[in-house]
């Protein structure tokens, strides 16, 4: 299966209206062979990031640049405070979300049902999700990688069922590997990506041939093409590097 490179940008708790700004000003110039590109801003951002990208029009739009938040409510409606819902990020232009970040799940008490409940919800206001799953690295040095990315893929497969990953992305994130600057190598990586797809491909062969897979983790664009390269890595999410608009761009150019 041929599938589009996609690299998404999450900006955490950081970026600025003015990142935006330079960002679409960088990926309106580039003319080649563009990757889909996702941006997720910090979601009091999204309204003025959304009529900048339309701004734009079709330059960034046929060049699928799209925007993104990095989470949302499990719930539709109602007193939940703080919280924002799947319906007002699609009213603000969103077409995906990130569900389940390490950061949420490790700091936020965001269980892997709540992580199902979210990637449904999600598809369910017309979003579609990028599920992050990843290892610890007590994890990884216990030979359990498999095991714990297993359990939080079918808690999220379980609910949903094989056939609603058929829009959506995964991407793998190994925690040790989130803001070290220590990336997992691209054999690594390979090596996730490929157990990940074989497993979603055993349950729907189409589905898992299709399906993107974004490797997450200190992605720079040192080291970029060399994990882009793998057969099974789609893409990047793209934390601390999407803080810089060249170095975005470049990280676009280079999948
Ligand atoms: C992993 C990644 C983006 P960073 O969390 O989701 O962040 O690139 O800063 O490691």
């Amino acid at each position: 299966a041929t599938r589009r490179p996609l690299v998404a940008a999450n900006w955490k708790m950081g970026g600025s209206q003015q990142l935006a700004q330079e960002l679409f000003e960088k990926l309106s110039r580039l003319h080649d062979g563009l990757s889909e590109v996702v941006v997720c801003p910090p979601s009091v951002y999204l309204d003025s990031v959304q009529r900048m990208l339309s701004g734009y029009g079709q330059e960034l739009t046929q060049k699928l640049v799209s925007l993104g938040a990095q989470n949302l409510s499990h719930q539709e409606f109602g007193a939940y405070t703080g919280e924002i819902s799947g319906a007002m990020l699609k009213e603000f232009g969103c077409s995906y979300v990130i569900i389940g970040h390490s950061e949420r799940r490790r700091m936020y008490g965001e269980t892997s049902d709540m992580v199902a409940e979210k990637f449904a919800m999600a598809q369910k206001m017309g979003l579609t999700p990028i599920l992050c799953v990843g290892e610890s690295l007590a994890a990884r040095e216990a030979n359990r990688t498999f095991e714990v990315l297993t359990g939080e893929l079918d808690a999220v497969v379980d609910k949903v069922g094989i056939m609603a990953f058929d829009n959506a992305v995964l991407a793998y994130e190994p925690l040790w590997a989130i803001g070290t600057g220590k990336s997992a190598t691209p054999e690594q990586a390979q090596e996730v990506h490929a157990f990940l797809r074989q497993r979603l491909t055993g349950l729907s062969p189409c589905v898992g041939e299709k399906l993107r897979i974004l490797y997450g983790g200190s992605v720079k664009s040192s080291n970029a093409a060399d994990l882009f390269n793998q057969p099974d890595v789609d893409g990047g999410l793209v934390g601390g590097a999407s803080l810089n608009a060249s170095e975005f761009t470049t990280l676009c150019r280079i999948a």
